[in-house]
């Protein structure tokens, strides 16, 4: 029997999707991948506030025609991707196949998919995808399979892998597949590990002549910590209550594969929400070093200590991520990450002498209703005094997730719209309808603008005069469209030319 997995995802990395794909193919089961990246709608020049994905009438056609034989349709789907979903559903579903959503779009809103989809995937998807594939194939009509909401039926017995070690490599073919060229509308199949190249290639701005290959990689799921706005307050609840580490014995034998398939990788990117959260991660990280992968990490930093973050550095972290989201108190308590945002002091003291020049990315969210432009100001000046100069700043807008507690208050206090499909927001600020002017103070920062420039322009005259709905609403929002529409003209033009 036939199977077919679908990613819409920017990223290829997919290892959720991969894992399930290596678990039914050692079950003796013919399974293919298919990716979908769509650059266009992602892109950060696309001017929608929306995450639209549109697929061309082409595409779907040929998808149609690839999965005419696929008993069983699988797609994996953040929020955010769930009208792409909608859309491939409606395509490729016939009245003989069976077509399941999988991913966080499900696990948190599973009657919102089960619009669209035969079945919705709760949580994991490794064994309750082979028993669903088992039962169908053995000509049966599905039912009763921990984690698998049925359309028309109740909410399913829950199920998590404890031991998420015991789980195959993820399966990268090549054979069976097949990848979405956006810029010639054409499907590709993946011929060797080398076709993999491009899609792990990464230029750095500092030196776009030697790019890097980065292979991303998992040494945990889950997060120690319950912030309110995130996924994982709801993943905690429906998937798995505590994180769950790979042992340091599966993480080798993924570099081992890494290096045999794909000797180009020069470094790693370990996606765990909180890396530095693993009871072993000396271990780890001399691991890393033993195989010589410079690797970039995410840590909160609650966990931080100068001698483990020196300890990472010897042993080859180039570059780390951390979630501040903000440093106003009220805003800390309404995320719940007061606690979690202790060391930052630490963190960015710690960079700021003893590293100035390390890749720190430190996160933010802007477009919080409940914060007050005094609350950002108190956390643009507290990173005007502290940031290390070369630190990155990533802005993300604030999307409420459904189930999360602060989804669950603002839906309370009339904020949200539920008759709106508010998942499909982007968390790129500059494509919001609304820009507040203290969010452009974090971008000038972002920026690097002079930090005595932007004190002044953080004023409170003109901060009381510049957040004014006429300005936040219209002015601003209407400035950034045409800025970066001139800007993606002129870089359009200027690449025409060579
Ligand atoms: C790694 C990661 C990324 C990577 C790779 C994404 C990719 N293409 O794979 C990168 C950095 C690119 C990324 C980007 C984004 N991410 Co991200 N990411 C993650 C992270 C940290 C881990 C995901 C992961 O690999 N988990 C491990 C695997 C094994 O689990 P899994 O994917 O959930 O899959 C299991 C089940 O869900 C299920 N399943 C999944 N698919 C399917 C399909 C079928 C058919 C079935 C049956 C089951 C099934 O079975 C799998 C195996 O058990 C999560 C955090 C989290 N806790 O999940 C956020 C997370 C998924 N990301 C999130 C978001 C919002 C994004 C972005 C949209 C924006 C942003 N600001 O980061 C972008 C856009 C994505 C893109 N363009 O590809 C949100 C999604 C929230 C939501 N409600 O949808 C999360 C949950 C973060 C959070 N804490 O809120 N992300
Ligand atoms: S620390 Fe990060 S990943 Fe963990 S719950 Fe908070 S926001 Fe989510």
């Amino acid at each position: 029997m036939q199977i077919s997995l679908i990613s819409p995802y920017g990223s290829l990395y997919n290892s959720g999707l991969r894992s399930i794909s290596s678990v039914l193919k050692n079950a003796g089961f013919d399974t293919r991948m298919i990716f979908l990246p769509m650059p266009s709608t992602e892109s950060g020049w696309n001017l929608s506030p929306f995450c639209h994905i549109s697929y061309p009438e082409s595409l779907l056609q040929r998808l149609k025609v690839m999965t005419e034989a696929s008993a069983v349709i699988g797609i994996t789907l953040m929020d955010n991707y769930m009208l792409a979903g909608a859309e491939l559903s409606k395509t490729l579903k016939r009245a003989d196949n069976f077509i399941i959503f999988g991913g966080v779009f499900p696990t948190l809103n599973p009657l919102k998919a089960l619009q669209n989809a035969d079945a919705a995937c709760i949580g994991d998807g490794e064994y309750a995808m082979l028993e669903l594939v088992r039962q169908i194939d053995a000509g049966t009509v599905p039912k009763a399979v921990k984690n698998i909401h049925f359309r028309g039926q109740s909410y399913p017995e829950l199920e998590y892998i404890h031991d998420i070690s015991s789980l195959p490599l993820p399966d990268y073919g090549p054979e069976g597949h097949y990848v979405y060229i956006e810029r010639s509308e054409e499907i590709i199949p993946m011929k060797s590990f080398e076709d993999y190249r491009p899609f792990m290639e990464f230029r750095p701005d500092a030196n776009p002549d030697k790019p890097v290959y980065i292979y991303r990689m998992e040494t945990a799921r889950g997060c120690p910590d319950n912030c309110t706005y995130c996924a994982n307050n709801v993943l905690k609840k429906v998937q798995a209550p505590m994180v769950r580490f790979r042992t340091i014995e599966k993480i080798e034998e993924e570099i081992l594969w890494v290096k045999e398939h794909f000797p180009y990788v020069t470094e790693l990117s370990i996606e765990d929400d909180s890396f530095f959260a693993r009871k072993d991660i000396w271990e780890t990280a001399n691991l890393l070093k033993k195989y010589n992968l410079p690797f970039k990490s995410l840590f909160t930093p609650v966990y931080f200590t100068e001698e483990l973050t020196t300890h990472l550095i010897d042993c080859g972290m180039i570059a780390c991520q951390i979630g501040l989201q903000s440093r106003a108190f009220n805003t800390e308590t309404i995320y719940r990450r007061v606690a979690i945002n202790k060391n930052v002091d630490e963190v960015l003291k710690f960079f700021s002498v003893k590293y100035p020049e390390f890749i720190l990315i430190i996160d933010l969210i802007v477009d919080n209703p409940w914060e007050t432009p005094d609350d950002i100001l108190f956390t643009l000046h507290y990173l005007l005094d502290n940031m290390p100069t070369k630190a990155f700043i990533g802005i993300s807008s604030l999307v409420f997730f459904n189930g999360t507690a602060l989804c669950n208050k603002a839906i309370e206090e009339k904020i949200l719209d539920t008759s709106t499909d508010y998942q499909l927001k982007t968390w790129q600020w500059h494509r919001q309808n609304k820009i507040n002017y203290t969010t452009l103070l974090l971008v000038m920062l972002k920026l690097r603008l002079p930090r005595g420039l932007i004190r002044v322009l953080a004023s409170k005259p003109l901060v009381s005069l510049l957040e004014r709905k006429l300005f936040t609403e219209k002015l601003i929002p209407v400035a950034i469209r045409t800025i970066k529409k001139l800007y993606k003209k002129i870089k359009d033009t200027s690449r025409s030319k060579y």
